[in-house]
């Protein structure tokens, strides 16, 4: 955008230069000088394609583990996946905060709760639970916990081993809509033993079956989506492919959406939660879609593509995917991918918008 400066006499350029240095001083902005950035023609994200690797972020977290003490003030011992494309901030994308977490042998991270709605994805290892809100939530390989908005939240880890997984919240966009509150627990931490199953999967973790009378809420009461139940879905999503049943999402690649069973919709009011998997040799539709995910490699390993930039990956590494930048993933293996975004946002405020297949050129 050319501002009108260039086509003026001289004696005009000085009072035009007068002018904007006085709407400096009005604390005044004119728009034309602003729309290109403010109103691009498309969504034009400061966040960058980006990849951490599992073989980096684990070592990096258990010298912290040796380094830095988990427990009031610091509050959790996560170290947050920062996006380069954001200088300074530890924000994977616009919206979303990516973290690994590590806590040491018989190590606890204390009590509290904030309006950031979080969730952890256990890439490998077993032994910590998680106390939400009063409920004991044990913490295994393949498993998805939740922490909604403004339930109380403390972990434990029982065993004699480390262990690490990965966070993820809506920190950034909380911050950014000046909405976060946060409050400490009780500094005497829960001792009780910890039960194979939690109360939340008791009472809300059968298929289809609820318990009656119940109303709908906003975000998940199942705090826990076990593996053996996302492995299950995805397995028979294939091999129902495999004997004629149309894919659900296309050929070769399952996926299923982590929903709260009161509406059907995604476990968290801000956090859309999946798991994909993709048979060896398969390469997904090029997807674009405004919103921002960040995806991580469970098991196997392949290529993602993102805008102009590829990344060879595998368990553990984590790729950050800026909102309306080309997506496309190549299976090398068969290859399993959790994915969160923030789509429920974009959807809730009329603003989501995706496109497949190659239209998304632009
Ligand atoms: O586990 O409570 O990665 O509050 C960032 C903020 C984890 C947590 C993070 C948190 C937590
Ligand atoms: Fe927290």
């Amino acid at each position: 955008m050319t501002t009108p400066a260039g086509q003026l006499s001289e004696p005009e350029d000085v009072a035009l230069k007068q002018l904007y240095d006085d709407f400096d001083r009005a604390a005044l902005m004119p728009l034309w000088t602003q729309r290109e950035e403010m109103m691009s023609l498309v969504p034009s994200p400061g966040a960058v394609p980006a990849c951490w690797r599992w073989a980096t972020l684990f070592p990096l977290a258990s010298r912290a583990g040796e380094l830095v003490p988990v427990g009031r003030g610091g509050e959790r011992r996560a170290i947050a996946l920062a996006n380069p494309g954001i200088p300074g901030r530890p924000f994977t994308t616009a919206t979303l905060w990516a973290a690994i977490q590590f806590l040491g042998p018989h190590e606890s991270a204390p009590a509290h709760r904030h309006s950031q709605t979080a969730f952890r994805f256990v890439v490998e290892g077993e032994g910590v639970w998680t106390n939400v809100d009063g409920d004991a939530v044990a913490m295994r390989r393949g498993d998805l916990l939740l922490t909604p908005s403004w339930h109380f939240h403390e972990h434990h880890n029982t065993t004699d081993k480390p262990m690490a997984w990965l966070d993820g919240l809506d920190i950034p966009l909380v911050h950014q809509l000046d909405a976060g509150f946060f409050e400490l627990g009780p500094d005497t931490l829960t001792t009780a033993a910890t039960p194979a199953r939690s109360v939340s999967e008791r009472l809300w973790g059968h298929p289809g079956l609820l318990p009656a009378a119940m109303p709908a809420r906003p975000n998940s009461p199942l705090m826990a989506y076990r593996w053996i139940h996302t492995d299950a879905a995805l397995s028979d999503q294939l091999a129902c492919e495999a004997e004629g049943v149309p894919a659900t999402v296309e050929p070769g690649h399952g996926a299923v959406r982590f929903t709260n069973p009161t509406t059907g919709g995604d476990v968290l009011r801000t956090i859309r939660t999946e798991m994909h998997r993709l048979r060896a040799g398969v390469t997904t539709t090029r997807v674009r879609t405004v919103g921002s995910s960040v995806w991580q490699v469970f098991e196997g390993s392949g290529t993602v593509y993102v805008a102009d930039q590829s990344f060879e990956v595998a368990t553990g590494d984590v790729v950050a995917v800026p909102s309306w930048q080309k997506l496309t993933i190549e299976a090398t293996t068969g290859l399993d991918l959790f994915r969160f975004g923030d789509d429920p946002v974009y959807e809730a405020l009329g603003l989501a918008r995706t496109v497949r297949g190659e239209d998304g050129t632009r």
